[in-house]
């Protein structure tokens, strides 16, 4: 099945990208590649819809920035985004820390057509919208990230601070 091709594909670049900033050995390893299994991030977990009580519109805008590019949470907040492609081109919207999506963005200058998927990604052809809810369990600087090939690099990345209070 080719969601589940991805889905190794992505643990597999995980792994690759989280090996050298695990600081400890406490995260739990899911037993299947079932992608809807809500994994602990560094940056947060998946979230339940019917409990987002915050929906944030994102633009991708074909000019490497996204629309805001600030985002301030609060600690536990669950968040809905909805990523609005207003662009010509493909974009991404990924959140994660700022070492993890710099690590993923080589790795797509890299292999540019490396398929991945993730509850904090959502790939977006021009024109259409994505969602993402995601829950910020974890205080702490934050980005969310645009990693087609080139877009990253090009400035395509916006902040999301998450407050401890
Ligand atoms: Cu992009």
């Amino acid at each position: 099945m080719q969601t589940n091709k991805r889905t190794l594909m992505l643990a597999a670049v995980a792994g690759l990208l989280s090996g050298g900033v695990r600081a400890h050995g406490d995260e739990k390893h899911p037993k299947s590649a079932d992608p809807v299994q809500k994994e602990q991030k560094d940056w947060g977990i998946a979230g339940n819809a019917n409990t987002a009580r915050r929906t944030i519109d994102v633009k991708m805008l074909d000019t490497m920035r996204f629309v805001p590019d600030r985002i301030d949470v609060k600690l536990g907040e669950t968040v809905r985004f909805t990523a609005r492609n207003t662009g010509k081109v493909m974009h991404e919207f990924v959140i994660g820390t700022k070492a993890e999506n710099e690590a993923h963005a080589a790795l797509m200058l890299r292999f540019p057509t490396m398929e991945h998927d993730a509850p904090y990604m959502a790939h977006v052809p021009p024109g259409k919208t994505g969602q993402i809810v995601w829950t910020f369990n974890r205080p702490g600087e934050f980005e969310f990230a645009c990693l087609i090939a080139g877009h990253y690099s090009a400035g395509m990345v916006g902040n999301i601070l998450v407050a401890s209070k």
